[in-house]
C-alpha cells in the first residue's frame, strides 16, 4: 500500500545497530502456533498467555505517529497493532488499581542475551502506548522486532522492547539493558533539542513535552 509508505525510509539508520541481543535467527525459528505474550500480574508466578491470533482479534488500529531516538533522529511511520490499554481491558485487568506499578518488558532473547526495559504503567496508558506487529502495512521484519514490539511514543525508542515476550507488573523501577550500558535515563523522556527528522529530511527542534504531534 503506497499510502502507508514512509518518505525517505531508505535514510533511516539501521535497526540492527540497536539490536543488542540480535534478532531471532529466522521467522521460522519462532513457532507462532506456540508463541504467546506472557503477562505477569503482581505476585503471580503463572502468567496469562495471549496467543498471537487472539491478540490480533482484540481491536486492531493503525496510527501514524512519530518516534524519537536518543541518537538524535526521529521518524514518523504507520504503526499497526493494539493499544496496551485495550489488551489489559480485554484481559479484565483493572488498570487504575495498578497505577503505582511499572511494566517490565522482556524480549524473547537469543543466545546473546535478553533485552529489558521498564516503564511507568500509568504513563504508558496515558500516552496510548501500542503493541505493534506491522509497520507501514507490512509485518515487522526480524530487525524491526518480529513478531511484536511495544512502543510508548512519548519516550525514546530504547524504552520499547522488540521481539517482546513478557510483560511484568512490578513495583520495582528497574534499570534496563541500555540504561546500564550507555547511561541513558531510566525514565527515557524525549529531551528538548534539535533532531534529524528522517521522513522530512531536515532538522527540527523537539520541545521535550512528550509525544511529538505537531509535525
Ligand atoms: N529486544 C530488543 N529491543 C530493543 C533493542 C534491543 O537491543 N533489543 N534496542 C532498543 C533500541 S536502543 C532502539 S533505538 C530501538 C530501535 O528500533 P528500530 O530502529 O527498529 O525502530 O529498539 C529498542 N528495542
Ligand atoms: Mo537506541
Amino acid at each position: 500500500m503506497d499510502t502507508l509508505k514512509t518518505p525517505y525510509i531508505e535514510k533511516k539508520p539501521s535497526s540492527l545497530r540497536y539490536y543488542q541481543e540480535g534478532p531471532p535467527e529466522s521467522h521460522d525459528s519462532i513457532n507462532m502456533e506456540e508463541w504467546s505474550l506472557k503477562v505477569y500480574l503482581p505476585d503471580e508466578s503463572v502468567p496469562i498467555h495471549v496467543k498471537f491470533d487472539e491478540l490480533k482479534k482484540i481491536s486492531t488500529i493503525t496510527e501514524n505517529r512519530r518516534v524519537v531516538c536518543v541518537c538524535n533522529w526521529s521518524i514518523r511511520r504507520n504503526w499497526t497493532g493494539i493499544l496496551l490499554s485495550d489488551l489489559l481491558d480485554y484481559l479484565g485487568i483493572n488498570t487504575t488499581r495498578y497505577y503505582p506499578y511499572y511494566l517490565k518488558q522482556l524480549s524473547l532473547g537469543t543466545e546473546k542475551g535478553q533485552y529489558d526495559s521498564t516503564i511507568s504503567l500509568e504513563h504508558s496508558l496515558e500516552n496510548r502506548a501500542m503493541l505493534v506487529w506491522a509497520i507501514d502495512g507490512e509485518p515487522l521484519t526480524l530487525e524491526e522486532g518480529y513478531p511484536l514490539r511495544l512502543v510508548d511514543f512519548s519516550l525514546y525508542r530504547y524504552k520499547g522492547v522488540k521481539c517482546l515476550s513478557e510483560l511484568h507488573f512490578t513495583k520495582e523501577f528497574d534499570q534496563g539493558f541500555w540504561e546500564s550500558k550507555a547511561g541513558y535515563s531510566k525514565e527515557g523522556k524525549i529531551k528538548p533539542k534539535r533532531y534529524r527528522i528522517v521522513d522530512l529530511q531536515e532538522h527540527r527542534f523537539i520541545d521535550g513535552t512528550g509525544e511529538v504531534t505537531d509535525f
